[in-house]
């Protein structure tokens, strides 16, 4: 497999491991990408990581995946519950898509409960801490062999 798997981290998610670490843990994103590296390794998939607090940025890095990523693993942060513009950019994009939550947002406050971008995720992640990116990884390096 030639391109890579994108994994898209929104808004605030550049303080995870100083951020509410009751709720978000302790390891930081570059923690996170360290690890996603590792496991991108061993299933002979690559990772491109990306943050960024600008709803935007996240659709030009959705929008370009349509021709430089095999699929896209997304933890919008907030925008999950708020925006169109991220559904529809994940809607114009081809392969699979899985949604990951770092908490579990069903037990959480109301506004938490509806994600936008779930309408679209081929499988959704939550509650599972910062281990769900590596679950995640793993499912899409499956989805993509088959
Ligand atoms: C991360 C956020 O920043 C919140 O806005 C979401 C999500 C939940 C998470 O659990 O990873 O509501």
């Amino acid at each position: 497999m030639t391109q890579p798997i994108l994994v898209l981290n929104g808004p605030n998610l550049n303080l995870l491991g100083l951020r509410q670490p009751e709720i978000y843990g302790r390891e930081t994103l570059a923690d996170v990408e360290a690890a996603l590296a590792c496991l991108a390794a061993e299933l002979g998939v690559a990772v491109a990581c990306h943050q960024s607090n600008h709803e935007g940025q996240l659709v030009d890095w959705i929008q370009e995946a349509r021709k430089d990523a095999a699929g896209i693993i997304i933890n919008p942060g907030a925008y999950s519950h708020t925006s169109v513009a991220i559904l529809d950019a994940l809607n114009a994009f081809e392969g699979p898509v899985l949604e990951v939550h770092i908490s579990n947002i069903h037990k959480r406050e109301a506004f938490r409960h509806h994600s936008f971008v779930s309408s679209r995720a081929d499988g959704v992640i939550a509650g599972f801490g910062t281990e769900g990116y590596l679950l995640a990884l793993q499912r899409m390096a499956g989805l993509l062999r088959s």
